[in-house]
């Protein structure tokens, strides 16, 4: 195989997980913008997603959230899925929005609400059994907001205690993420802030626990590719969530603040051979005041851009120029395929896969969004948190 097949290759084996809530109605906390034609039941939101896989050929899953997407036979669901040619992917656990969970949920001081929230926790891995999916992602808003509010050591055996129920209760093939995030809702201490806390508490529980990376979540400034490069070397690294910022946690169309940044970190997956099913490609986005499948497609094609030039880099001068000691010509490499235009590349792998080459267009010519606005009238339209 030439090179440039082996890449063609690779692209086509590309998946990237959409989030069920992508799909829904979402704001920040002084307004959330309602659009015509959002869905209003799980069903529909699989049908955005079954849209955005059908133009890309690269989004055959669809990440859950509960209760957000709590229905009464998940196995339906999954049956529903595929019939439109999707399926169901991470359940999303959710220990966020209830009112016991004032002061955290599996960190709280009160071993009642632990007890709730762990329970939600194993509810999710039932409903993993039911719907086939590998992985459940945890992500906890547990924090403090003041010095001296509670103790950190004791949230953090506290939080211990919880996984170690939860991954017990794993059947063979299913894995648990554990996402960190510096901060928000929590102002002073997060119990998960960071891929080094995430990374100690997986480590503790054996190999089924995965680092989740959301690429929002971390302090302005990080080098992501750092950390994503340390967790394959360690075999810790799960999941993504794409994403991108400006400020905190942003969620805006991965690639769109920084696609360079975006390319560092598919380097460092192709590099430290992560660019396999082991690690799970998912958007964690909300799209506030964009037209959503659109955005979602977008977002797709965003990582698949920056997958392809990744897989470009020239590693063979790469190498020699590192092993030279030669910085100009080492960086020169990598920007060589950083400044690739890859959407031909791109667009002929999708021809060849029997896709239109301009998913945007496709889409746009399908008449899906004139038709969800026209069917979808009536009921209660879906929302992050909601
Ligand atoms: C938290 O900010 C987070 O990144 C977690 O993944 C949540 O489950 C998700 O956002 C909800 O949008
Ligand atoms: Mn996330």
């Amino acid at each position: 195989m030439t090179e440039l097949a082996a890449v063609k290759a690779a692209l086509r084996t590309q998946a990237v997980e959409t989030p069920s809530w992508a799909y829904g109605n979402s704001g920040t906390r002084f307004k959330v913008f309602a659009q015509q034609g959002v869905p209003r039941t799980p069903r529909e939101k699989l049908a955005d997603a079954a849209k955005v896989h059908e133009f890309t050929g690269a989004a055959p899953t669809v990440a859950l959230h509960i209760p957000w997407d709590r229905v009464d036979d998940y196995a339906a669901l999954a049956g529903y899925a595929e019939d439109h040619g999707v399926r169901l992917g991470t359940i999303n656990s959710n220990t966020f929005q209830d009112d016991d969970y004032r002061l955290g949920s599996v960190c709280h001081p009160e071993a009642a609400v632990r007890r709730k929230a762990v329970d939600h926790l194993l509810e999710c891995v039932d409903i993993m059994d039911a719907t086939g999916s590998r992985d459940l992602k945890l992500w906890f808003a547990d924090g403090t907001n003041y010095p001296g509010q509670d103790d950190i050591r004791a949230r953090q055996d506290r939080l211990a205690q919880a996984l170690a129920q939860v991954y017990a209760r794993l059947g063979d093939g299913q894995r648990m993420l554990l996402e960190y995030k510096l901060f928000e809702p929590a102002f002073y201490t997060t119990d998960v802030p960071d891929w080094g806390t995430a990374y100690a508490h997986c480590l503790k529980l054996g190999p089924q626990a995965q680092v989740v990376v959301d690429t929002g979540h971390h302090a302005p400034g990080t080098n992501i590719e750092f950390i994503v490069a340390t967790l394959l070397r360690e075999g810790r690294l799960g999941a993504f969530d794409f994403n991108s910022r400006f400020y905190a946690d942003d969620d805006l169309m991965v690639g769109a603040a920084d696609p360079f940044q975006l390319f560092r970190i598919m380097y460092e997956v192709v590099r430290g051979g992560g660019f396999t099913a082991d690690v799970a490609f998912m958007l964690d986005q909300c799209h506030n005041i964009e037209a959503k499948i659109p955005a979602i497609i977008r977002s797709v094609m965003n990582v698949q851009e920056a997958t392809a030039k990744a897989l470009l880099v020239d590693r063979g001068a790469l190498a020699a120029a590192q092993a030279a000691g030669d910085v100009l010509e080492a960086n020169a490499v990598l920007m060589d395929a950083y400044n690739t235009d890859v959407r031909p590349l791109l667009a002929e792998v999708r021809e060849e896969s029997g896709l239109d080459p301009d998913p945007l267009g496709a889409y746009r010519r399908s008449g899906w969004a004139e038709k969800i606005v026209a069917d979808r009238v009536g009921g209660l339209q879906a929302g992050w948190g909601a």
